[in-house]
């Protein structure tokens, strides 16, 4: 672009979904020190603070997305994605190797305390910065705590916590899916299942498993998610149980929602349901021998998160790009459709506002063909 840094100047798209991010990438220890940046001001909070966040992690699925490792902040110093901020810390780890900043935070009370609370499920930013206020800091402390009462998910959360950090390998997933796969094949013939989620963008391991349910034929999965959880649940397989959204996918509620709503569902806040699928998510308790786990005499089950989706045929190519993701992707999706393009994009549907009507999509092809982007796989959705 004959700009002074010349051929060791690189270049980015503007949103994350024009561009390829995969798993692997060349700056590892940048992107962790970004990301931790950005988890720590989600669990401080507030509207500035939530703003740096979106700041770092702009600057971190930018640095997963260039093709080289960088040595110099000059190579990158000319891209729009960088705050000076994120440019400042960058220059830091790349001339000696760490940021005092980021240390700093990593060891700070708050950092760990909060940062412990955010981890349990059922926990977000507001409520782990809560506790933290209250004096609390340990798991131990919590569980004593007369200031406090936890909801019943997190209840289950915490108990539950030691199972719910360990991975789910594909292979655990497959094998869950498999076994919901059974389950439905016997409720409904003809109802079909797959993986989504971090597994479908080639994770090897994953902290849930989100499994997307639909039957070819419009209609049919209504009442299929309370009667796949009854079954699951006289398994003995669920330990804790959400069910969402049960019956919103009736033609009026969705016509109510598939509106000119624009930057609406964007700005909803994090932690918020992003969609008005149907949906169990619980924390399921599996038998050792469905995850190939080794046995354990003392413990012949395991707890693994487990998100069921249904959705209609009609709404299944947009359920499967969200319930895809990952999020930054679809954030930066929806943002793109709504700016360059006036397209409200949601997991059910896109509206066209120019043209005001609806763009009916039957794969994730057609849904990329009507943004004019080019076909991502999943694997190349990881920002
Ligand atoms: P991980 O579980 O391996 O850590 O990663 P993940 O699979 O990408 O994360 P996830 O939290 O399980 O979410 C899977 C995708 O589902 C994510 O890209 C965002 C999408 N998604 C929706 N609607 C909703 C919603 O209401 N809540 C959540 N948590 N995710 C949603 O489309
Ligand atoms: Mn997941
Ligand atoms: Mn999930």
């Amino acid at each position: 672009d004959g700009s002074a840094d010349g051929e060791s100047s690189l270049q980015l798209t503007k949103y994350e979904c024009q561009r390829v991010t995969t798993l692997d990438h060349y700056n590892r220890k940048l992107v962790e020190a970004l990301e931790l940046l950005e988890s720590h001001a989600l669990l401080i909070g507030g509207e500035q603070s939530q703003g740096r966040a979106l700041a770092f992690k702009r600057s971190s699925t930018a640095m997963k997305g260039l093709p080289k490792e960088i040595e110099n902040v000059d190579e990158i110093s000319s891209l729009r994605h960088l705050g000076n901020h994120s440019l400042r810390i960058i220059g830091e780890i790349l001339t000696k190797g760490y940021s005092d900043e980021v240390e700093q935070i990593r060891n700070s009370e708050f950092y760990k305390a909060t940062k412990l609370f955010n981890n349990i499920f059922g926990v977000g930013p507001t409520t782990a910065r809560y506790w933290y206020d209250k004096g609390l800091r340990t798991f131990d402390d919590l569980r004593n705590s007369e200031i406090i009462k936890l909801t019943d998910r997190q209840q289950s959360g915490l108990d539950n916590y030691d199972e719910l950090c360990e991975p789910v390998t594909l292979e655990q997933a497959q094998r869950i899916r498999d076994m919901v796969q059974n389950e439905i094949d016997i409720i409904l013939p003809g109802t079909k299942s797959m993986l989504v989620g971090g597994h479908r963008r080639g994770k090897k391991a994953g902290h849930d498993t989100d499994i997307l349910i639909w039957h070819p034929e419009e209609g049919k999965e209504r009442g299929l998610l309370t009667k796949l959880v009854d079954r699951l649940e006289l398994k003995g397989y669920i330990k804790y149980k959400e069910m969402i959204n049960i019956d919103a996918n009736t033609d009026e509620a969705f016509l109510r929602r598939t509106n000119s709503r624009g930057l609406s569902d964007i700005k909803e806040k994090p932690g918020k349901a992003m969609d008005h699928l149907e949906r169990c998510f619980g924390i399921f308790s599996f038998p050792r021998t469905l995850l190939q786990l080794p046995q354990n005499d003392d413990n012949p089950s395991a707890a693994r998160r487990v998100d069921l989706i249904v959705t209609p045929a009609s709404q299944w190519a947009y359920a499967l790009v969200g319930w895809t993701g990952n999020k930054q992707y679809n954030r930066s999706l929806r943002l793109y459709a709504w700016k360059e393009l006036q397209i409200n994009l949601s997991s059910h549907a896109a509206f066209d506002c120019r043209e005001q009507k609806l763009l009916p999509a039957s794969t994730e092809q057609d849904i990329f063909n009507y943004l004019k982007l080019t076909y991502r796989e999943p694997w190349e959705r990881n920002c």
